[in-house]
């Protein structure tokens, strides 16, 4: 195995050109086989015209990857269009088509990651040092919001936790915390006092080591687009989509449990742990079923579907959580 940078590399020693090339380089030898996008990701749909516009087709630098069928839900994907036009960053305004809408100025590259905290290894890493030596793998999961509205996204990333044992965490770790970019010259919605800005959210160190959650850089092969959180963002299947922190610049490992964006706006709506739980309704919403957004009805046509608990990944997670009251620990 090749040995994992552990050099800090400070941000303004590298041209953002030879980062970005050094990147695509890198990215390109990485996987084992070109993807095949899900077929039903993109193209034409029927009652729709045989040419499909660009932003049903997906876009963006190609990624290569190899599937990772192991947990795959055999449900259909949702569209291109709609993973990437309907989405949640509040950094862009908080509208779900104000991402797609506001994120053009934003510019992901170059990239670095500050790791922090209970570890031996820490530093200021470059995006692809992140990565590296791991290959990157595409899965099919589902992606539930708290807002009673899911998804089914090809994502293409790295498991975090093999990316994570690389610092070396101590036994003082119990807890990680990903905080995510803040640039008010190119996210219009940090001038609103929405969130306590800059996002973050944690994990406990079990869950960022469970081999479902995903350090993901892609999604339909492609490189994400800056609204679905790039280069570089978080996805936990079984937990609401609010956990998924996007941008993040950085990672610390924590002894006491972090505080978080979305539990201190409102901790009696939004708790630390925020498994999807079809039994503990939200205080204004239920959480027994959702709006499924995929297949060629989109979001206009959404059906509602019942909410499984751990978003259907029970067998793979819940035994983390025994002997804990979930109603408690909600
Ligand atoms: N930095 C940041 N990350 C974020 C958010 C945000 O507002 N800012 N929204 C979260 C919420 S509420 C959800 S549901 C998911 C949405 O991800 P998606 O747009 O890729 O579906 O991102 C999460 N990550
Ligand atoms: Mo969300």
């Amino acid at each position: 195995m090749k040995q994992f940078r552990v050099a800090p590399m400070a941000s303004s020693e590298i041209t953002p050109e030879s980062v970005y090339l050094q990147r695509r380089r890198f990215l390109r030898t990485l996987g084992l086989a070109a993807p095949l996008l899900a077929t039903g990701c993109g193209g034409s749909e029927p009652g729709q015209a045989a040419v499909p516009s660009a932003d049903e087709t997906p876009s963006g630098t190609p990624l290569e990857s190899r599937r990772n069928e192991r947990w795959d839900t055999k449900e259909e994907p949702t569209s291109w269009r709609d993973a990437t036009q309907y989405n949640n960053y509040y950094e862009f305004g908080t509208g779900k088509s104000d991402p797609a809408r506001n994120a053009g100025r934003f510019k992901p590259q170059p990239w670095t990651v500050e790791v922090a905290g209970h570890a031996e290894v820490t530093g200021r890493f470059a995006l692809e040092d992140l990565l590296k030596p791991q290959a990157l793998e595409e899965r099919i999961y589902r992606h539930r919001c708290v807002e009673a509205w899911s998804m089914v996204i090809p994502w293409v990333g790295i498991p975090l936790g093999e990316c994570l044992a690389r610092f070396k965490p101590t036994s003082r770790a119990k807890y990680v915390a990903f905080t995510t970019v803040n640039r008010p010259e190119q996210m219009p919605g940090l001038a609103y006092p929405v969130l306590d800005w800059p996002y973050r959210e944690a994990l406990r160190i079990d869950e960022a080591m469970h081999p479902l959650s995903l350090l993901a850089v892609g999604l339909y092969g492609r490189e994400l687009p800056n609204q679905n959180g790039a280069p570089l963002r978080l996805v936990v299947p079984w937990k609401y989509g609010f956990k998924g922190a996007k941008s993040i610049v950085r990672i610390e490992f924590w002894e006491r449990q972090p505080a978080t964006s979305w539990n201190l706006a409102g901790p009696s709506e939004y708790g630390f742990y925020s498994n999807v739980n079809p039994d503990v309704d939200h205080p204004r919403w239920t959480q027994s079923s959702e709006r499924r957004i995929a297949g060629s009805g989109g979001n206009l046509f959404a059906r509602r579907v019942a909410t499984l608990p751990f978003n259907g990944y029970g067998d793979e997670v819940a035994s983390l959580y025994a002997g804990m009251d979930l109603r408690k620990n909600y």
